[in-house]
């Protein structure tokens, strides 16, 4: 999608530290990190959100979670002493700025719950 960020940063036409690739998905660090890991996994293909995914997606959700695991082992919070968070924010309340679908994996510190 031409007008879209996200897509810039997997077409290569944004920079971004990219720190993860598969087939279908791209993983880059968040420019506004809230913990010392925060690294954000994309589909290649532009979905505009998690409540716009479909039937069709399947293969792109499950690669993003096999790559968000990857990125946790990679970055030394995938172990069970550790752990981290994934999420997808959908909609103004969640605070959702950016219209690709992007699931967050942050880490790295002790995290409370529930989340502000
Ligand atoms: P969300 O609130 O779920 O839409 O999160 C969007 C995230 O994207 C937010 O944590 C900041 C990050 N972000 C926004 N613009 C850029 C950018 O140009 N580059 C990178 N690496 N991250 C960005």
């Amino acid at each position: 999608m031409d007008d879209c960020l996200f897509c810039g940063i997997v077409a290569r036409k944004v920079p971004a530290t990219i720190v993860h690739e598969t087939e279908r998905t791209v993983a880059f660090r968040d420019i506004n990190p809230v913990a010392p890991v925060h690294v954000l996994v994309v589909p290649r293909a532009h979905v505009t959100n998690a409540a716009t995914v479909g039937p069709e997606h399947a293969e792109d959700l499950a690669e993003m979670v096999v790559a968000a695991r990857q990125v946790a082992e990679a970055e030394g919070i995938g172990t069970e002493a550790r752990g981290y968070r994934l999420v997808f924010n959908v909609g103004r309340d969640s605070a959702n700025s950016v219209p690709h679908l992007h699931l967050h994996v942050i880490g790295g510190r002790q995290m409370s719950w529930p989340p502000g």
